[in-house]
């Protein structure tokens, strides 16, 4: 999907032995989620990325739950950032850079966004509890792996301070969807340019 026809959206199917994932996705959108992936808590977050960052997401997953959440949790990481990289297309009049810290009761976490065509993840977050409801806390890193990978960005995330586990994990969607949504969003100053000396966001 090219920047052509104006219109940032995308859709991406993934299927495989343990997930079959389908993402719709529009950048330009009002944060209207439509989340299905079988772990309300999981849900839950992504509803908040597609809410504070207006990024329109339909998701559907059936996924391997019976052998735990692990692979459902990793693998929307891939579709959503894929379908984000997608729907940019050659990211012609970005900002680029997204910064955020974000509170939420007694926790702060900062996220910095580059979408730069270069993957790389710095996730300096200590989770306290062991797992919430179905999902092993730990998983939560690797969602966030697979999505600056599959988008293609550079994604800092850090918390900063915080004690209660649910809004730590919370607290880190959230500041990925006020960061993004101030990097993908169009400057009306630089609309006809791509923001890099290099000429290109899309090769390294
Ligand atoms: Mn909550």
């Amino acid at each position: 999907m090219s920047n052509n026809t104006n219109k940032r959206v995308s859709i991406v199917e993934r299927k495989t032995n343990e997930t079959n994932i389908s993402v719709k996705i529009n950048l330009d959108g009002q944060g209207k989620g439509n989340i299905k992936t079988g772990l309300p808590f999981f849900d839950h977050m992504i509803e908040q990325l597609s809410k504070h960052s207006l990024i329109d997401i339909g998701l559907k997953c059936d996924g391997d739950l019976h052998i735990d959440s692990h692979h459902t949790v990793e693998d929307i990481g891939w579709a959503l950032g894929n379908a984000v990289n997608k729907a940019l297309g050659n990211k012609k009049g970005i900002k680029r850079y997204g910064f955020s810290y974000l509170p939420m009761d007694e926790c702060l976490t900062r996220c910095s966004i580059d979408v730069s065509g270069r993957p790389w993840l710095i996730w300096n977050v200590f989770l306290p509890a062991v797992s919430i409801k179905d999902i092993e806390t730990e998983i939560f890193k690797e969602f966030f792996q697979a999505f600056s990978q599959a988008a293609s960005l550079t994604l800092h995330i850090e918390n900063l301070y915080g004690t209660n586990t649910h809004h730590i994990i919370e607290s880190c969607f959230k500041s990925l969807a006020v960061a993004i949504r101030g990097a993908i969003s169009i400057d009306l100053l630089n609309k006809e340019n791509i923001p890099s000396t290099k000429g290109t966001l899309t090769e390294r």
